[in-house]
């Protein structure tokens, strides 16, 4: 009852008819009682964050209130079918909200056919996850896509069907209580954003039926999308320049229609609230099958404007929310990553600040810090990573970010021409140093990386590469010269160190772990020959991964130290994600620092950006609240730290996650 007291009159008289017409169905629908309950409470806790964002968006639209009576029998009828050990898991995970916030939260991203095959596969690998300690697996597109090049999955044409060449459904949902039996969850991508154009409704505008070509952004001749494209950037500039394609035979007469992203991955038209309930039809569907995180791909593009790059409009935080609030009510055991790889200054509003604080995605990539540690590797210097992420604002208590160091996408420079001037840096020029360093051109790298979608008119260029190689471990074993390689190794767990104590959620990304380089195979598939990403796709090596218990070999102690990592994290209460992080200028332009600070305790960390020993003062430690014995967490053996001449010395690209004995206050 509580909570029907919190609403407004209004709110409350349309809680009420959809709360009285919605009983009905569910007295019908579910039989035990006690569940029903579970239901309406559930419904009075999230009404408002459901009812409010649809009425914005969509009180106008004639086909509203038949829409809100279809999403009443939707919400009961996935609540129905949903199975009793998922019902016991959203009982759990209500009363352990922070379940994905915890220190012992460790994920990896994996494709499941470069890993394994089948999903059958994968259950047969589920000893190699387990060894690393893996909590958190995001198995890469697996959702039915179109035949023929279909951008590595995100291309899908059917939401409630498995890839058949990696398994079925029913495969799907034994993987995910075999993962739910390890202490794993489960993640999987959900193309919102755009469907593929053999998709049913695709087809079927295709066709001309008027039901579903409102189902997608069409338009008659060039008159609006020449409008559009005069403020629209594109994001494939090299393989498919423009944002809307001509289909000849659509509808008769032929019509344009909105493609951000490859001619076959057709936007849909979320001004259109019959597309939001079919969308979250199929998240509740996936959630049903046991699927514990929903990567909401491509979420900045969901509403379009006239005179804007058309990302990041307010209408797409309403479409989330509202999708949140609905999965709340019949699935709260699964929540939603939001996949925004945008600016800075735009990112933190998908995990929701003020109005909306606690009512958006539980989780999203942190695609600035990522960025700005490859920018810290290359340049040696920390004052932009320092001052950017300073000025970040903070993210709500009860979500968390995805922390990472590489993805199965390009790198792009996000970052903004204002911050880069607060360093005394032009941004344009940085980016281009650093296109330059990874792609290997810019005399004195270390990189070994390739240049994603040059844009001649901007002169923007992407990165592609793993990890390893981007990290300088290509060129120095083909240089077979072992300091060299050593130093690849430091950096590449420099990275990861930073990304697992920063708070959050740390991804590793397949290979990553062993070493693995890039990967040139992919040029002779034509399906995939002209997109760069897969350089960084590789198949998994599972000789290397035999080696991996062998610290004398690379992979081994590569492992080692990212196995290491792992258990040190699981340790430190500090990194739980409600705690926030600070960075700190450390006094030493190459050493970057940041204070992790939760209730539970206070962690500095610590990295040496340059090739050479460096150090700091004692004072810095201090500052950044350091009290009594100071210890390495990550050297537990090594009595406490003496700070010789009052200095701390860092080796090259050492990492210390510090800790004082003396309580955590500063
Ligand atoms: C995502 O990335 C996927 O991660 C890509 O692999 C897909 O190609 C793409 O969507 C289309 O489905 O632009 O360069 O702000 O940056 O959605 C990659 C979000 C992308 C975009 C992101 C997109």
């Amino acid at each position: 009852m509580q909570n029907l007291f919190a609403m407004t009159t209004d709110e409350r008289a349309a809680f009420e008819e959809f709360r009285d017409d919605l009983l009905a169905v569910l007295g019908q629908a579910v039989a035990n009682e006690r569940d029903r309950d579970i239901f309406r409470l559930r419904l009075e806790r999230h009404f408002v964050d459901l009812y409010t964002p649809l009425r914005r968006l969509y009180a106008d639209h004639p086909g509203f209130a038949a829409q809100i009576r279809l999403l009443g029998e939707r919400l009961v009828q996935a609540f129905a079918g949903r199975a009793t050990d998922l019902k016991l898991l959203d009982l759990e995970r209500e009363m352990t909200p922070d379940w994905f916030q915890r220190p012992t939260m460790v994920g990896g991203i994996y494709y499941v056919d470069r890993f394994a095959g089948t999903l059958q596969g994968v259950r047969e690998r589920l000893d190699y996850l387990c060894d690393l300690g893996l909590t958190y697996v995001h198995l890469m597109p697996l959702l039915q896509p179109r035949s023929g090049p279909n951008d590595g999955g995100y291309a899908v044409q059917e939401y409630r069907a498995v890839n058949p060449e990696l398994g079925s459904v029913g495969d799907l949902v034994a993987l995910a209580q075999d993962f739910h039996g390890h202490g794993i969850s489960l993640c999987i991508d959900v193309v919102v954003n755009h469907t593929a154009r053999e998709h049913e409704w695709a087809r079927r505008a295709l066709a001309g039926e008027p039901e579903y070509l409102d189902y997608y952004l069409t338009f008659p001749n060039r008159t609006l999308p020449d409008h559009y494209e005069l403020t629209l950037p594109e994001v494939f500039p090299d393989f498919a320049p423009g944002n809307f394609t001509w289909y000849p035979a659509m509808a008769g007469a032929g019509r344009w229609v909105w493609t951000t992203f490859n001619e076959y991955q057709w936007d849909l038209n979320y001004t259109n609230p019959a597309v939001w309930g079919e969308m979250l039809d199929v998240l509740l569907y996936l959630a049903n099958l046991g699927v514990d995180v929903l990567r909401l791909d491509a979420v900045p593009f969901m509403w379009k404007r006239l005179g804007t790059n058309s990302q990041n409009q307010p209408e797409v935080l309403d479409l989330l929310q509202a999708f949140r609030a609905a999965m709340r009510v019949v699935c709260p055991a699964t929540i939603c990553k939001a996949e925004a790889i945008v600016a800075p200054a735009d990112l933190v509003q998908y995990l929701g600040v003020g109005e909306r604080s606690g009512k958006l995605c539980e989780i999203a990539y942190h695609n600035s810090l990522m960025v700005l540690l490859w920018s810290a590797l290359a340049t040696k210097k920390a004052d932009l990573f320092t001052h950017s992420l300073r000025t970040m604002p903070p993210h709500p208590a009860t979500s968390a970010w995805i922390t990472y160091v590489r993805c199965h996408d390009d790198i792009g420079w996000a970052i903004s021409d204002e911050n880069a001037e607060e360093i005394g840096e032009s941004g344009y020029l940085h980016r281009q140093f650093l296109s330059a360093w990874y792609s290997g051109a810019f005399p004195t790298s270390f990189a070994r990386g390739a240049v994603f979608q040059f844009n001649p008119l901007t002169n923007d260029r992407r990165i592609s590469g793993m990890t390893a190689s981007l990290a300088g471990l290509e060129i120095a074993l083909e240089q077979q010269n072992s300091p060299l390689v050593d130093l690849a190794v430091r950096r590449i767990s420099l990275l990861y160190s930073l990304i697992f104590a920063y708070g959050g959620i740390p991804l590793i990304y397949m290979g990553d772990e062993l070493g693995l380089l890039n990967d040139s195979s992919y040029l002779a598939d034509p399906t995939r020959a002209e997109d760069n990403r897969w350089l960084h796709r590789p198949a998994m090596d599972w000789n290397l991964a035999a080696q991996r218990h062998d610290q004398r070999t690379l992979a081994g102690r590569i492992w080692s130290g990212m196995r290491h990592l792992i258990d040190t994290r699981k340790r430190t209460a500090a990194l739980h994600s409600a705690g926030s992080t600070t960075p700190i200028d450390t006094g030493n332009l190459h050493i970057l620092g940041f204070v992790r600070s939760h209730a539970s305790g206070r962690v500095v960390v610590l990295g040496n950006l340059a090739d050479s020993p460096q150090h700091i003062g004692a004072e810095t430690l201090w500052r950044a609240g350091l009290r009594g014995e100071i210890r390495d967490l990550l050297t537990p053996a090594e009595p406490a730290i003496a700070l010789a001449h009052d200095r701390l010395l860092l080796q090259p690209y050492q990492s210390v996650w510090l800790s004082g004995s003396q309580g955590s206050q500063a």
